[in-house]
């Protein structure tokens, strides 16, 4: 067998779903070829004659599957930290937004901005995702509410996939508040008729999301927007729950969405219906940690359904200034109560699954996209039970 490449001396989590926990091979080698993972193992069972191009051992060190940050609204213009010192000051989330702050502040930064900027920035912060081991990240419009400018942060996320060593997912989330000049009906109409067929048709999105909350938008609201979305053939996603129970998570379930987003107000029988469509949870407890939350999401109903669960760092300007998916793990781990094993699932394969990727990425088995994350760690949870130790050694991208 020959590869491209070959390690050896690793100790492989696979995140393999036909091995326990983390998938732990110790004494592993992993061989790529053409970007594609060709044997992920114990190098015991290496085939005879095995070789490569370039072999390198890595002494025992740790290897994972590149991590996934699964739910970003990382292209913004502007930054909001008077919001942040309102909110020291006593000033809450949803009465700032009401003021007229909050999302749209963002928004009229973001449309002034030239989309170079708008590319230059996202890249510096994309890179600092990057520099902890993520090789996918999913990234949302949201901050242009009008056809034009949703669309061109669309293309700024897709001009990042291109650019940089790194996957994007890329999702429409017009429905992420009305803008000031337009009435709701309109505006929703607008998304309908005019913004879900464009980025369908220009290949721009690869999902459509949605704000399901009280200062945002009703389930019966973003039903009709989900059924344009089914019509175009784009699947979707969902900001359930959050703030309050406003049904999203049976929304979400109702249409089979890839992913329920945030979850902590979500009641038993939401959880249940997610179980049944085959719905992920993505917690994001950065935003919970930000807003200085106390509801937790509900991880016992969770896990007793078999939901699965993905973590996320949700970086935005607003509710979860946060650029380091380790310090998600750890605030998932801390916080919510995952174990280690659910924490490195939950940013790897889980977190594939949030993307509908799971064919490609997500675990280190043949087949799937060479996408790995090599640590100075030997163990899954020195990479969870640190905060600002950033133990990556090697990122590799593609086989690369
Ligand atoms: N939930 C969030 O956490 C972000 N959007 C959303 O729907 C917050 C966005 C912001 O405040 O700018
Ligand atoms: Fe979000």
């Amino acid at each position: 067998m020959q590869f491209d490449r070959l390690w050896r001396g690793a100790t492989l989590a696979t995140l393999s779903p036909r091995l326990p926990g983390v998938g732990l091979i110790e004494r592993g080698a992993l061989g790529v070829t053409d970007g594609r993972i060709v044997f992920a193992g114990s190098a015991n069972e290496l085939p005879a004659g095995a070789h490569a191009r370039e072999e390198v051992d890595l002494g025992g060190r740790l290897v994972t599957p590149g991590l996934i940050d699964c739910h970003t609204h990382i292209v913004f213009g502007g930054e909001r930290s008077a919001e942040f010192e309102m909110r020291l000051a006593g000033a809450d989330y949803q009465s700032i937004a009401r003021a007229g702050g909050g999302i749209l502040s963002t928004v009229r930064a973001t449309r002034a901005a030239t989309e170079q900027t708008l590319f230059t920035t996202a890249a510096q912060r994309l890179r600092v995702l990057m520099g902890e081991g993520v090789t996918t990240v999913e990234i949302k419009s949201g901050y242009g509410l009008e056809a034009q400018q949703e669309l061109r942060m669309l293309r700024v996320a897709r001009a990042l996939g291109r650019d940089l060593p790194l996957g994007v997912v890329t999702t429409l989330l017009a429905a992420h508040a009305v803008p000031p000049e337009m009435e709701r009906a309109a505006y929703l109409r607008s998304i309908r008729e005019d913004m879900i067929p464009r980025a369908a048709a220009e290949g721009l999105a690869d999902a459509v999301d949605g704000f399901c909350e009280g200062i945002a938008f009703s389930a019966a609201e973003l039903r009709e927007v989900f059924t344009t979305a089914h019509h175009h053939g784009l699947p979707v996603k969902l900001h359930a729950d959050q703030l309050s129970d406003g049904g999203g998570a049976s929304l979400a379930a109702e249409f089979r969405a890839v992913s329920a987003d945030h979850l902590e107000w979500t009641n038993e029988a939401g959880v249940a219906a997610m179980a049944q469509a085959g719905t992920v949870a993505v917690l994001l407890p950065g935003a919970f940690h930000c807003l200085r939350e106390r509801q937790r999401p509900p991880l016992q109903a969770l896990r007793r359904h078999g939901v699965r669960i993905a973590l996320a760092t949700d970086c935005n300007p607003g509710t979860s200034p946060l650029l380091s998916l380790l310090t998600a793990m750890n605030l998932g781990a801390i916080q919510f109560g995952l174990t280690v094993e659910e924490t490195l699932a939950a940013v790897t394969r889980e977190a594939a699954y949030a993307l509908g990727r799971q064919h490609d990425i997500g675990t280190l088995e043949p087949g799937k996209s060479a996408d790995l994350a090599i640590w100075n760690a030997t163990r899954a949870a020195e990479l969870v039970y640190w905060i600002g130790r950033n133990p990556l050694y090697a990122r590799i991208w593609r086989g690369h």
